[in-house]
């Protein structure tokens, strides 16, 4: 019976198709409540901060009516209910990227966040600071910047004097707020290996830094 046969073999196609995500499909926990707690578990218990890339099975469990369970990020925006207590089940694709999970009406308390696979590194914060006096640095965390990795950096500016300015030269790099104003500014710059330098230019000899770049 060649129609027979023919199903016969749609039904192994479509095993066959099925089967690689269901054997590798993980369970994950998410719970949200019913205090002001929310997490994402392992099913060993173990919170998610790094998942390999692939499909899982993620079981929420909203103890609240104050809370919600909302998670995002490359392909996948997935929300319970605020007002409603739930158990549902999602089947998603992770893929390599970050991925958060907030409660939404308390999104800067309620929250976390994982990696999938290797994403690129997210950019360091530098402030750089110039004036009131003849002052000039570059911090990160504080500290004042002698060696930074390659990669992408935000550079926060702080030009606080009419009398300077902030200028940045280096491999690629010729970036300045202007001289006469006062502001802050934000430079988004990727940094690769070299010597950078940075001046106040009506005093370029005596306001001055420079760090190193590997
Ligand atoms: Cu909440």
């Amino acid at each position: 019976m060649p129609g027979r046969r023919l199903l016969t073999a749609l039904a192994c196609a479509a095993a066959a198709l099925g089967a690689p995500a269901a054997a590798h499909a993980e369970d994950l926990f998410a719970t949200v409540g019913p205090g002001f707690t929310i997490t994402l578990r392992t099913a060993q218990g173990q919170a998610v901060s790094h998942l390999d890339p692939g499909a899982y099975r993620i079981v929420v469990n909203d103890l609240s009516d104050l809370h919600n369970f909302h998670l995002y990020g490359p392909g996948v925006s997935l929300a319970t209910d605020v007002e409603a207590l739930e158990q549902v089940t999602w089947e998603v694709t992770l893929v390599e990227g970050r991925y958060a999970f907030v409660c939404d009406p308390h999104a800067t308390i309620m929250k976390g966040a994982f990696t999938v696979g290797n994403p690129p590194p997210l950019p360091q914060r530098l402030v750089a600071t110039v004036g009131p006096a003849n002052t000039i640095a570059l911090t990160l965390n504080g500290a004042r910047v002698r060696t930074l990795d390659a990669g992408p950096y935000v550079i926060v500016v702080r030009d606080r004097s009419k009398r300077h300015n902030f200028h940045l030269t280096g491999p690629g790099v010729n970036r300045k707020t202007a001289v006469g104003g006062i502001r802050t500014v934000t430079w988004n710059l990727t940094l690769g290996a070299g010597t950078f330098r940075y001046v106040s230019d009506p005093q370029a000899k005596r306001v001055r830094g420079s760090f190193v770049v590997r």
